[in-house]
């Protein structure tokens, strides 16, 4: 083993993922003896697992009981964290090696890091720290360990020569426990770096690199299927099969995704984004293995917050019904809302089943019990498998007492806590769940720190759930200054003016505090704000149920999670014509998320809808009047739309009190002669860019904003359908939205059986992979200069077009 750390920097990265594992083989054929000691290592284990593998369902019982008492608590977990935590603060004080990662440093590593320092020190003047014939100049290991800094964490990466070899999974299968852990480490270390230069999910990554290191030594992937729930805490998965050379393009135009893709890579078995799904995918992959005679495994990870949505309940009850053989991890790291959901400090988890899962992991007498099986927990056979039974009947009985049987009356195997930051332990129980060949539905409850290894993560409230580009000596993060607020900034701002007006003004959202707004208004009025968890659809009948007692309810989803809602939307809502108020955040292109997260779909999925008002405000006055409309709007539903991003810089309504709008009326915002161009909701900044550019053609173009697509401002429109040659209309949203519903009202009122010539601008009929908004929004041909191009293309300008489609 130690031969490959060794041998490691001739696969140093950068080199493709094939040349590095070419690379690695060709050197692990290279070593002699130690590499024969290394092979016979792997031979044991092998061995190891085979006997495993053959365990018969007979076995089941004794070896889950001795995977249940190799859990051993969380004790162990602190024990980890603190020695961890201790090593590294002793790196920074003495410069001493007393961090283990620091014990298995080989001379080649350490000047490896001092090249790369002086590198970074000389790279400005072309300089290096390098001897005229190209080779390294020797540095000793003390000056290396200057690679950390005074702060607390590295303010370069260390060396990765272990994570150097492995570009796939099948490099792994060779290590033992303590590789895993120093992989682990290195994985850690390697995602921060990686993740500061590019911004991204961190937390959720770092919560999971133990459990991604021991599900790839256990499993065999992309045979096995491994599943990551909502596919944000995919990195070091990503980095461990194969994409780590790209990880810098992670979430840019043309770059990785920021989620599992299945066109990425044959390692992300199902893509995702929206949560709460792993489980039923998982549970069709293991039923279509079962038709077909296979014989893989299927495992699906899912963290606590994916948990509260319903489809896993749904999920798990047809798991225990189907019985096919199907691991589920749950990663359990108390964080049930995306973590910003307060401005206070960390939300408390919501829902009933946090405490459950709490209730577990503070069960003393349990963890007494497991503590005293510690000694047996990885033996099988003989007595071992009697007092391990006691165990897992005891804790059985214990854990049926705190209520958490609840997995195991939906049928599936219950099998923790686990420490979920010990390798060891993972690797035990995951193997031993792997070896039972008929076990039905088993559920590993893993317990993790979010954020884990990174200190500023750690204390973080939000656990750096979602970063922008930052530094990863002292963690701080490079956020753009902007002059304006956020349009979900300005909505919240909104909202807190009413409801300090109407005390019946209450506000829902589902896990989503932060990226919603709601934060600030939780802050004003506690008692009115409602995290209902990921649960969309329980947040609209909630809603529903709300108003049908006279309150005001606020439901504020983004437009692409509001999918997940949309029966009780049309249902419980729409039917009964219930007066809950929708604001839809995120719509339209929503850049580095990429097409998950898209808002393109909700005008045409609102709009349809006979009772809904639908409306979209140009900018963030217009957004403020429309909390005050929708608020005003007490017979039917209503919803409005805003994207992410920031305002445009527009005098707001004193106080941040919006005046209620015409329910139904639009506005003309700029009076010209030949062409009319209609937006819908902020495209209107871009209409009015069109109008800037085609005023330089000599083209004179008025503007008029249509705020409502449903009811529709017919007089507006019959107006500039009359007195134009030309009418465009813009939205970013998909086909069957606001244009077609004044395609459908031109075409009734006979106003397309002249001379008018009328286009739509919407969403091209694909999915726009992520990237920088600038980038997706000309893919989707909606600048202003693009607005004005087609007009160019109408009015007899072909070259003029051509040239502005361009920007
Ligand atoms: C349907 C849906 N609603 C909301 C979200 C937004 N969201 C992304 S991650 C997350 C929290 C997930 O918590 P958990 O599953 O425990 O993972 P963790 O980030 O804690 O690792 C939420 C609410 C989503 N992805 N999908």
């Amino acid at each position: 083993m130690a031969t490959l750390r060794l041998s490691s920097p001739a696969a140093a990265r950068g080199g493709g993922g094939g040349a590095a594992a070419a690379a690695s083989t060709s050197m692990f054929m290279q070593v002699g003896s130690t590499g024969a000691a290394a092979a016979c290592e792997y031979e044991q284990q092998q061995r190891r697992r085979d006997r495993l593998q053959g365990s018969s369902l007979s076995m089941l019982l004794p070896v889950r009981a001795a995977v249940m008492s190799a859990a051993a608590g969380l004790d162990a977990k602190h024990l980890g964290w603190l020695q961890r935590k201790t090593s590294i603060n002793g790196m920074s004080c003495s410069g001493r090696s007393k961090n283990r990662r620091f014990h298995n440093i080989s001379k080649v590593r350490l000047a490896k890091a001092a090249m790369a320092r002086a590198d970074a020190d000389h790279g400005a003047n072309g300089s290096s720290n390098r001897s005229s014939n190209g080779s390294a100049i020797h540095i000793d290991g003390e000056n290396a360990m200057n690679v950390v800094k005074g702060g607390e964490y590295y303010a370069e990466e260390p060396p990765t020569p272990l994570l150097d070899t492995i570009n796939y999974p099948a490099q792994m299968k060779n290590l033992n426990i303590k590789d895993l852990q120093q992989l682990a480490d290195e994985l850690r270390t390697d995602m921060v770096f990686s993740v500061s230069k590019t911004g991204g999910h961190l937390g959720s990554g770092l919560g999971v690199v133990d459990l991604t290191v021991a599900l790839h030594y256990v499993f065999n992937a992309p045979e096995d299927k491994i599943l990551w729930d909502v596919g944000h805490q995919a990195y070091p998965h990503k980095i461990l099969t194969g994409r780590r050379r790209k990880m810098h393009t992670l979430r840019q135009t043309l770059g990785l995704a920021g989620f599992t893709k299945r066109a990425e890579s044959e390692y992300d078995a199902f893509g995702a984004g929206h949560s709460s799904t792993t489980i039923s995918a998982g549970l069709g992959m293991a039923v279509g293995r079962d038709l077909q005679g296979r014989h893989n495994n299927v495992v699906s990870v899912i963290g606590d917050g994916a948990m509260t949505a319903g489809q896993a309940y749904e999920a798990m009850n047809n798991a225990g019904y189907l019985d096919s053989n199907l691991i589920v991890v749950l990663n359990d790291n108390k964080q049930v809302s995306l973590p910003t959901a307060t401005l206070d400090g960390p939300a408390a988890p919501v829902g009933a089943l946090s405490s459950t899962l709490s209730k577990l992991q503070s069960n003393t007498q349990l963890r007494k019990l497991r503590e005293a099986a510690k000694g047996v927990t990885k033996q099988i056979g003989g007595s071992t498998h009697q007092l391990a039974s006691k165990v897992d009947e005891f804790a059985r009985g214990m854990i049926s007492g705190s209520g958490s049987t609840m997995f195991e009356e939906l049928g599936l195997y219950y099998i923790g806590p686990v420490d979920g930051h010990n390798i060891e332990d993972l690797v035990t129980i995951l193997e031993n769940v792997k070896s039972a060949t008929a076990s039905g539905p088993v559920l590993i409850h893993v317990v993790t720190e979010k954020g884990h290894g990174y200190p500023y993560a750690e204390r973080a409230a939000d656990k750096y759930h979602g970063v922008v580009k930052f530094d990863p000596e002292s963690g701080k993060q490079f956020k753009a200054p902007s002059s304006t607020l956020t349009y979900t900034q300005y909505f919240a701002n909104a909202l807190i003016a009413e409801a300090e007006l109407d005390s019946k003004v209450v506000a829902i959202h589902a896990a989503m505090g932060g990226g919603t707004g709601l934060n600030y208004f939780q802050k004003h009025f506690p008692q009115r704000t409602f995290d209902v968890g990921i649960a969309e659809q329980h947040a609209v009948t909630f809603a529903a149920g709300l108003a049908t007692e006279g309150i005001i309810p606020f439901c504020a989803i983004y437009s692409s999670f509001l999918q997940r809602g949309y029966d009780q939307v049309i249902h419980d809502v729409d039917l009964q014509k219930l007066p809950v108020r929708f604001a839809l955040d995120r719509a339209g292109l929503v850049g580095a998320d990429g097409p998950t997260h898209c808002g393109a779909f909700d005008i045409t999925y609102m709009a349809c809808l006979p009772n809904m008002v639908v409306m979209a405000p140009a900018d963030e006055a217009e957004l403020m009047h429309m909390v005050a409309t929708a608020a005003a709007i007490d017979d039917r539903p209503s919803c409005f739309r805003f994207p992410r991003g920031n305002g445009v810089g527009v005098p707001l309504p004193l106080n941040n009190k919006g005046v209620p709008i015409e329910v139904g009326k639009g506005r003309v915002l700029v009076e010209g002669t030949r062409v009319a161009i209609l937006g819908y909701g902020t495209m209107v900044q871009n209409c009015l860019a069109a109008q800037a550019s085609l005023l330089e053609q000599g083209i004179s173009a008025t503007v008029a904003d249509a705020r409502f697509c449903k009811p529709l401002d017919k007089d507006l429109i019959r107006a500039l359908a009359k007195e134009h040659e030309v009418l465009i209309t813009v939205e970013e949203g998909s086909i069957g939205g606001f244009a077609a519903h004044v395609a459908h009202f031109l075409a009734l009122e006979g106003l397309l059986d002249g001379n008018l010539k009328w286009r739509p601008m919407v969403l091209p009929d694909r999915y726009i992979e992520h990237g920088s908004p600038i980038d997706q929004i000309k893919e989707a041909g909606l600048t202003g200069n693009q607005i004005a191009a087609t007009v160019m293309s109408i009015v007899g300008g072909p070259r003029e077009a051509l040239h502005l489609s361009r920007y």
